[in-house]
């Protein structure tokens, strides 16, 4: 069964290019002491016996400590590791073969580029959007034009489903991402690349619960 209620409010989103010779591992276990309450373990160049290894050793880090671990792209690595979630983008496999395979077994996020894409993902059964990119980003570069924070409030009046926001999010901008709608931040490189990415995870996951607290 499905993971329910999962909190998606910092979503690590790994990136080996960028963790400076540290491992996915190494990066993640920080960030996760951090406050990091999410994570996907997105690879794009290793074989997939490196990618299942490696998810496996992740998972039962994750597990033990109750966060989520999500696969990205991989519907197939997702299923083998009995990973908590898949994350599917526009040109990756459709929703509904996705989740004609994974049944019940997962969650499947989407990556809505736009007001349409948010709009089809939750009428096929998503069970959260990527709100993709809100800014311009050195860490993905074939991304659709920015959506900007108009674009993902745009899409919070549209929808109901969590929306994770990504794309040149940090410790400056995070705040201003919760209060135009965004259930969560995911963050690649504000972590990732970070010297210190457990202080740097630590300080976003304040930005991030404090934009939340009511005004007194
Ligand atoms: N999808 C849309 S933008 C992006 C992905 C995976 C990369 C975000 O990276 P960063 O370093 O947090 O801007
Ligand atoms: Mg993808």
């Amino acid at each position: 069964m499905k993971l329910q209620n999962i909190d998606y409010s910092l979503y690590l989103v790994t990136d080996r290019e960028l963790a400076g010779g540290r491992s996915t591992l190494e990066i993640v276990k920080a960030a996760v002491q951090g406050g990091v309450t999410c994570v996907q373990l997105r690879e794009k160049d290793c074989s997939t016996l490196d990618f299942i290894e490696q998810a496996f050793t992740i998972k039962d880090f994750l597990k033990a400590r109750g966060v989520p671990l999500i696969i990205n792209d991989r519907v197939d690595v997702a299923l083998a590791i009995e990973a908590d979630g898949v994350h599917l983008g526009q040109t990756d496999m459709p929703l509904d073969i996705a989740k004609k395979i994974v049944g019940d077994s997962m969650i499947t996020g989407i990556s809505a580029e736009s007001l349409e894409d948010a709009i089809e993902a939750e009428k096929g059964g998503a069970d959260y959007l990527g709100v993709s990119p809100i800014y311009a980003t050195p860490t993905k570069t074939d991304t659709a034009p920015p959506l900007g924070l108009e674009g993902l409030r745009a899409i919070r009046e549209a929808v109901k489903l969590p929306l994770v926001a990504i794309g040149g999010l940090n410790r400056e901008n995070s705040a201003a991402v919760i209060e135009n709608g965004g259930d969560g931040v995911a963050v690649v490189s504000a972590i990732v690349a970070a010297g210190d990415p457990a202080a740097a995870a630590a300080e976003i996951k304040q930005i991030i619960d404090e934009a939340r607290r009511p005004c007194p």
